[in-house]
């Protein structure tokens, strides 16, 4: 029988399940969180994103020690840029796009050294990197794949943007049928008006998407599995 520890979520009591959850960290990239990238480039205030590190590293921590399964998405493109739509390559006025060269090497570029995942937050051996074109992790991606073939219903989702990369992901996977619960403290967002509504849109409606929480309840959770595995 799947062992079961209830989080206090919002709007309801969330079943975090041993063996069928996996941990989610979306595009946690130094191209989002240092100066001089794509996240930049755009106009924002990248130390907006900085807040999350520390309790999503606490998170991380947590949950390789349960023994969940943990899942890292980058986005970004490829070198030729073949897999990058006009729609998104043109779209607005940044100060670089997406391949032109930047601090971190060539913006939002697969191989580049920006393109990669913050030193705190690095993929541990054995996890899975799951590069994304889109801002949804399940689009063009093996994403479903992999977590149908580990057993996984349940994710714990994480990273940035929470308006824009989270939702979007929190969104696919719903439709897909995984019971979500987004980390509250554990999502940024450049917009703290988006990162306040966007926590609501999830939790709205009995839970249209799915649950959220912050690490306060999240990580008692996952240590009440890993006391209740020994
Ligand atoms: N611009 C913005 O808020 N986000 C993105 O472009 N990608 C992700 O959210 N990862």
């Amino acid at each position: 029988m799947t062992r079961t520890v209830e989080v206090a979520a919002e709007p309801s009591p969330y079943e975090l399940a041993a063996g069928r959850t996996a941990l989610i960290v979306i595009d946690m990239q130094r191209d989002f969180l240092l100066p001089g990238g794509f996240g930049e480039s755009l106009g924002n205030d990248v130390d907006r994103l900085r807040v999350v590190v520390p309790p999503l590293a606490a998170l991380l921590a947590a949950a390789r020690t349960a023994g969940l399964m943990v899942i890292h998405t980058r986005e970004g493109h490829l070198p030729d840029l073949s897999d990058c739509p006009p729609a998104k390559l043109n779209r607005g006025a940044p100060s670089k796009r997406i391949g032109d060269p930047g601090r971190y090497g060539r913006i939002l570029i697969r191989g580049e050294y920006g393109h990669d995942i913050i030193d705190e937050l690095a993929p541990a051996d054995g996890e899975v990197v799951i590069d994304k074109p889109g801002k949804g992790a399940f689009y063009a991606t093996a994403l479903h794949d992999t977590l149908t073939a580990a057993g996984i219903t349940h994710l714990l989702i994480t990273g940035v943007t929470t308006e824009v990369c989270v939702h979007t992901t929190t969104r696919e996977a719903n439709d897909r049928g995984y019971e979500c619960l987004v980390v509250s403290d554990c999502v940024g967002s450049y917009f703290p008006e988006f990162q306040r509504v966007g926590l609501e849109m999830v939790k709205a409606q009995g839970g249209i998407f799915g649950w959220v929480a912050d690490t306060a309840a999240v990580i008692p959770a996952l240590n009440a599995l890993t006391t209740t595995a020994a």
